[in-house]
């Protein structure tokens, strides 16, 4: 497949309510979306995950515009014909910035399957129609607050709730919300905040019987991760400490983590979560599909990849209302409780051009012979 032109557009679009995790408040998702087009005219779209400020990860919004501008796309325009499955192989020499290289993988793959046909779904090997709902609520002004959203959520059919959880807001909403729920599927999220020295304090979970506990220290702290899981009950998953497959080997071999969240931004894209959906399988390990806050395009192709056999826990992959008033895509709707898997080809849903155009603040289009 030939590509003529890459083009990468900055949006942003306001969030229906603020979500505040413990490494900050987001207000608006601002991300890229990458758009190629082929020399046959096929179209392929992607979003890069990235958000606004390196504090989920090291990648940011337009550090990702920046090096896939300078690096990636002169290494895809450089080696001519292009399948999306040698992409990876292609921007391997260039280190780390997997949600830039997730991106033109994605949107290159888009633009493949809907010149062969193929969806998302049939061509990454999903073995669902439709795909089972969680969502995660973000950190409340309010015990309340909290009480009130995830009330909303569970009436609207959610069939796993996600506590973002902080020191300071930790065993008091997981209490309560356990009282109110007794039977709900519920686990929690740090985002990195703890430390060695909370190994205690987070055994003070176990009574609530959580699903797991997301990423409660550093990315980088795996044998911190391990130590944990043998004081505590409450089962550890790794977010952002996994990052490759090679990773993810690594996390298991050291039993730091028994279930896995893939996110396809932060692994580096779709093949590679395969590959890690895979050895979980192989491993007798539970996944799930993490979200990153996405707009139809990057939903479209994660409920897809959520429809693997391998992925028997509920996905952080809510309805498009759970996040924007108005979506780029035709919305994702749930129907109790669930999210119906595309099936027309390539990421499989319609894209509402005049309103991206609304919501964008930058646009680059990238050629063979640099910016147009
Ligand atoms: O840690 O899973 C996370 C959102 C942005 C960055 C990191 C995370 C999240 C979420 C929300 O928890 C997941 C979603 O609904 O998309
Ligand atoms: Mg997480």
């Amino acid at each position: 497949m030939e590509i003529k032109e890459v083009e990468i557009r900055v949006i942003e679009l306001p969030l229906v309510r603020p979500f505040r995790t413990s490494f900050g408040t987001q207000f608006h998702r601002e991300l890229l979306l990458l758009k190629v087009t082929t020399t046959d005219g096929a179209a392929g779209w992607s979003e890069c995950v990235a958000m606004s400020e390196p504090l989920y990860s090291p990648e940011y919004t337009l550090g990702c515009q920046d090096v896939l501008e300078r690096f990636l796309l002169p290494r895809i325009f450089h080696a001519g014909d292009t399948r999306a499955e040698e992409v990876a192989d292609l921007l391997r020499p260039v280190l780390g910035h997997q949600m830039a290289k997730a991106a033109i993988e994605t949107a290159i793959l888009d633009a493949q399957l809907k010149e062969a046909g193929i969806s998302f779904g049939s061509f990454l090997g999903s073995s669902r129609e439709m795909i089972d709902c969680g969502v995660s609520v973000g950190i409340a002004k309010t015990i309340e607050d909290l009480v009130k959203e995830v009330d909303l959520y569970i009436s609207q059919g959610y069939r796993r709730i996600k506590l973002k959880i902080e020191p300071g807001w930790d065993i008091e909403p997981v209490s309560t919300i356990r009282q109110l729920w007794p039977d709900i599927p519920l686990q929690v999220d740090a985002n990195q905040a703890y430390s060695r020295s909370d190994y205690n304090h987070l055994k003070k979970l176990d009574p609530f019987n959580l699903l797991l506990i997301e990423q409660p220290l550093d990315e980088h702290d795996v044998l911190g991760h391990a130590e944990l899981a043998r004081v505590i009950s409450t089962p550890v998953c790794l977010d952002e400490s996994i990052t490759s497959l090679e990773s993810a080997r690594d996390a298991l071999a050291l039993q730091a983590t028994t279930i896995i969240n893939i996110k396809p931004g932060r692994v580096g894209g779709y093949f590679e979560s395969v590959k890690i959906h895979d050895l979980c399988v192989e491993s007798d390990i539970a996944v799930w599909c993490g979200g990153m806050l996405e707009t139809g395009i990057g939903r479209a192709a994660n409920v897809a990849l959520a429809a693997l056999p391998g992925f028997t826990l509920p996905g952080d992959t809510s309805a498009s209302s759970r996040y924007f008033q108005r979506d780029i895509t035709t919305p994702f709707v749930m129907q109790n409780g669930q999210l119906q898997v595309p099936t027309a080809p390539g990421i499989g849903v319609e894209i509402d051009h005049d309103f991206i155009e609304e919501i964008t603040t930058a646009v680059r289009v990238i050629t063979s012979k640099g910016r147009k």
